[in-house]
């Protein structure tokens, strides 16, 4: 039994991050939390779910929620359901990490602060400090970001090289409610292995092809079956174009071969079982504008 002072300083909540696409919000989601649980790439508005990833350690557990980039080019309703779900996240959480780029606040990052409760704690992190290692450069940006917003702190890290992001997890746990934890010490997720298989495609998908099919595209698991160590998955890559399915399938099959192949390494190393995945392409045109479909294919704010 623990001793009753250890229970008493016990500190846990919810921390969101959120920030414009590709500031590398999940990089670092995933650093923090010590296991890939959150999909990353080089393109836009990778994430599309919100997504627990829970960090526990002997004085705090910190229930990290993944967000998607919050953009202002406002599209169809794929793009305001997305949003739909930073507004929303961002109505219950402990504390908000607001994630920016080193360099340069932007007009979408204004737009972000702009967003912030302000009844929540919010911490500015300035991740891809690696891409700008001078102190010269770092320090008059860190001055300028501060003016920005009445933030609790403001802490550069690098989610690529983890460089000072346990400094950012000790300051963060120190601005968490006493509390007992939430989830039990060994969870590491919220979301079902389907989800997380189906999101493991898409990231494969998103990696290997070119910028013109990812934002028409996303990924349903159709079969999830387990038997004995064994999970049986099939999952079907949702399109908006024939000719969207022809480049995803690539010649003689070889480019949703290696997706396939790719997603299914992954998946066994996450879920430590084999997998036996089979991927296939359909075409739904119109899928990405219509809030009903969006729904079937599992958006929840849709
Ligand atoms: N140089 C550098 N690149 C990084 C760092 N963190 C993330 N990246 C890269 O930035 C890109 C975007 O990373 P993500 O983590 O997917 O970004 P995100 O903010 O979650 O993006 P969305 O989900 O699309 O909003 C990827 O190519 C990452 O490898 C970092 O600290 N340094
Ligand atoms: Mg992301």
């Amino acid at each position: 039994m623990k001793p009753p002072e250890a229970v008493e300083s016990f500190r846990s909540g919810t921390v969101a991050l959120v920030g414009r696409p590709n500031v590398g919000k999940s990089t670092l989601f995933n650093r923090m939390v010590g296991q890939k649980v959150s999909i990353t790439s080089a393109k836009p508005q990778t994430t599309r779910h919100r997504i627990s990833g829970i960090l526990t350690t002997g004085a705090a557990q910190a229930v990290f929620v993944d967000t998607p980039g919050f953009q202002i080019r406002q599209g169809g309703a794929l793009n305001r359901v997305l949003n739909r779900t930073v507004v929303r996240t961002l109505e219950g959480v402990d504390l908000v990490l607001v994630v920016v780029e080193a360099g340069r606040v932007r007009a979408e990052d204004r737009r972000v602060f702009s967003l912030l409760p302000g009844a929540v704690p919010a911490i500015l992190v300035v991740n891809k400090a690696d891409q700008l290692p001078e102190k010269a450069r770092m320090v008059p940006f860190l001055q300028a970001a501060a003016k920005e917003h009445d933030f609790a702190a403001i802490v550069p890290v690098s989610a690529r090289t983890g460089r000072n992001v346990a400094e950012l997890v000790r300051a963060l746990v120190g601005r968490l409610p006493e509390q007992p934890p939430i989830y039990a010490a060994d969870a590491l997720t919220d979301r079902s292995e389907q989800f997380l298989a189906a999101e493991l495609v898409r990231e494969k998908l998103f990696r290997s092809v070119g910028d013109e099919v990812p934002y028409g595209s996303t990924v349903v698991v159709e079969k999830f079956e387990q038997d004995g160590k064994l999970r049986r998955i099939h999952a079907a890559i949702v399109v908006e174009k024939a000719g969207h399915k022809a480049i995803v399938i690539g010649r003689a099959g070889e480019k949703l071969k290696a997706i396939a192949t790719a997603a299914r390494l992954d998946m066994e190393k996450l879920f430590g079982g084999k997998v036996y995945l089979e991927v296939w392409v359909k075409v739904r045109k119109g899928w990405s504008d219509d809030e009903a479909k969006l729904r079937q294919l599992g958006y929840e704010h849709a």
